[in-house]
């Protein structure tokens, strides 16, 4: 008898946006095989959980034949590009949307082994076997993530990326994009060498070939100077830190031909989702959905079928683990309102619940140190009432927590990180922006849930009673504890 080995699949989805013909696709896959749980990533895509192995080949035909995919959603190669998920940010929206698919092609691996495999052999799509120019014999030493800003919007957490874009968009049109490198969140607990690190901005480019150039020299930059001997310390972080932003900065100029143009000013004002209803500048509607840590309940999966049979919407991934109903003629936004009424979607959740991230944890993720997306919605349940007894239940304060230290929630990105440290145990992480700007910091490490409660009870009481006009309690906790001034 084989092992019962039980695996997962994410898909690659760039800019997170699907149709309702390929949502009903991926209901059916998931009726069918693995656990029935459609799960939304922190990378604006899904993943299904509990697939047996015989059931592997299915599914990914399946998906195949609704023009979707896993490649490259895992893997030492270019991963999903992210994108500003909200259309109604800018008229440019989708220009710049546009971006995430082109890079995600550009960086695709040539090989063809992927429909060999899953698709025994047969040549599904006709793509010659050519050599590969990026990847070469090797990939690269480690995954590698690129993520599109729009702002004012942060929903992408461009900071947090190999590489970060963001759109400069001037007198209504686009400029160009500032480029970030270097960005990455995870640690290692106990392994001084391994940090969190926000992306540096090292200019500017101002057209489509230039910028698209830069996006692949960083990578084969990383190709060739990455660290290969230890996986630790092999993100794109550790090579631009072990050359030198300059140095890095001087060695692409030369592989891409030109020089970088001086960044462009830019602001960040948002980085949640924008809930409810939202109109673009066609007049089109959108409706973003709470999607708790990305988990979609049963009955919002009954919704979501139903409104997708109905073919009034797209579907849209966001990056804080959201979904948004997308592209809704006037003529049928009635019809939406009805079936929202009739599932009883509402958005009654609390601020906090609603700035809230967990990434996936026990019992799938194998690296799992503490519970996570089971227990951060009990734990905020917790928090409430303190919130409410501070009248701070009205404040936007992020709160993210991940299993382990590999940062899948971003919890160093937010207000109030939670990272786990052993069962029912988390390092407490405070000074991070709202916006993520700014990284937090370890305030008290291997705290249980009491421990937590009691300290949050304290810092909101010190918030209400010290803060500064207009202070978020993350700038407030970096001026009281972190700042040396
Ligand atoms: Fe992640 C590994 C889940 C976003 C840093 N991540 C994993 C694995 C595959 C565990 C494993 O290697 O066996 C997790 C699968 C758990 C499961 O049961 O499904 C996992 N990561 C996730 C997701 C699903 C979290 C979520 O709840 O949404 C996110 C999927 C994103 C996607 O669609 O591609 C996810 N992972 C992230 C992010 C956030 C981001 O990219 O914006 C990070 C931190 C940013 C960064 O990369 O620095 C992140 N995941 C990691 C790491 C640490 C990488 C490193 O630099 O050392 C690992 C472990 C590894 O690669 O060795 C990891
Ligand atoms: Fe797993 Fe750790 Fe990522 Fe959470 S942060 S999904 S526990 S690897």
């Amino acid at each position: 008898l084989d092992k019962l080995y039980s695996f997962m699949i994410r898909l690659r989805i760039p800019g997170g946006v699907i149709s309702a013909d390929q949502w009903l696709a991926t209901h059916a896959i998931s009726e069918e095989y693995g656990t029935g749980i459609l799960k939304i990533t922190t990378r604006q895509t899904l993943q299904l959980h509990g697939l047996l192995k015989h059931q592997l080949q299915p599914t990914i035909q399946g998906f195949l034949l609704a023009k979707l995919d896993s490649i490259a959603a895992c893997g030492d190669v270019n991963r999903n590009v992210i994108c500003s998920s909200h259309p109604q940010v800018s008229p440019l929206y989708q220009q710049i949307y546009d971006y995430a698919d082109t890079i995600s092609t550009l960086l695709l691996p040539k090989t063809q082994s992927y429909y060999e495999v899953w698709i025994d052999g047969e040549k599904a799509y006709e793509r010659s076997s050519e050599a590969d120019p990026l990847y070469e014999d090797r990939y690269l030493p480690r995954k590698f993530k690129i993520a599109i800003a729009i702002p004012p919007t942060n929903d992408v957490d461009v900071f947090a990326n190999d590489i970060g874009l963001i759109a400069i968009i001037k007198d209504g049109q686009l400029k160009g994009f500032n480029i970030a490198i270097g960005g990455g969140l995870a640690t290692t607990h106990g392994n001084p060498n391994t940090y969190s690190r926000l992306a540096t901005i090292i200019g500017f480019t101002d057209t489509e070939e230039k910028t698209l150039k830069a996006v692949y020299e960083i990578l084969t930059i990383q190709r060739d100077y990455g660290n290969r001997s230890d996986r630790k310390l092999s993100r794109l972080k550790y090579t631009v830190d072990k050359l030198g932003v300059d140095a890095f900065k001087k060695e692409l100029e030369k592989r891409i031909g030109f020089e970088l143009l001086t960044e462009e000013s830019y602001t960040f004002t948002e980085r949640n989702d924008r809930y409810g209803w939202q109109q673009n500048h066609e007049n089109k509607w959108f409706y973003t959905l709470f999607i708790e840590h990305g988990v979609i309940k049963p009955y919002q999966k009954q919704f979501l079928l139903e409104l997708a049979q109905l073919h009034l919407s797209d579907f849209r991934f966001t990056c804080n683990q959201n979904l948004i109903l997308g592209n809704i003629d006037e003529a049928a936004k009635n019809r939406v309102e009805a079936l929202l009424a009739k599932y009883q979607i509402e958005e009654r959740d609390s601020a906090m619940r609603k700035s809230s991230m967990a990434c996936v944890a026990l019992p799938t993720c194998p690296l799992a140190l503490a519970e996570a997306q089971r227990y951060l919605p009990e734990l905020v349940t917790k928090i409430e009432p303190f919130l409410k007894k501070y009248e701070l239940d009205q404040d936007e304060i992020s709160i993210r927590m991940t299993g382990c230290p590999n940062g899948c929630g971003r919890p160093y990105l937010a207000e109030i990180g939670l990272v786990g440290t052993g069962p029912g145990q988390y390092n407490l992480m405070l000074g991070g922006d709202r916006l993520g700007n700014r990284l937090n910091q370890i305030y008290k490490k291997q705290l249980n849930e009491n421990e937590i409660l009691t300290e949050l009870d304290i810092l909101f009481d010190q918030y209400t009673k010290e803060r500064l006009h207009d202070e978020t309690f993350g700038d407030f906790t970096f001026r009281k504890y972190f700042s040396v001034n």
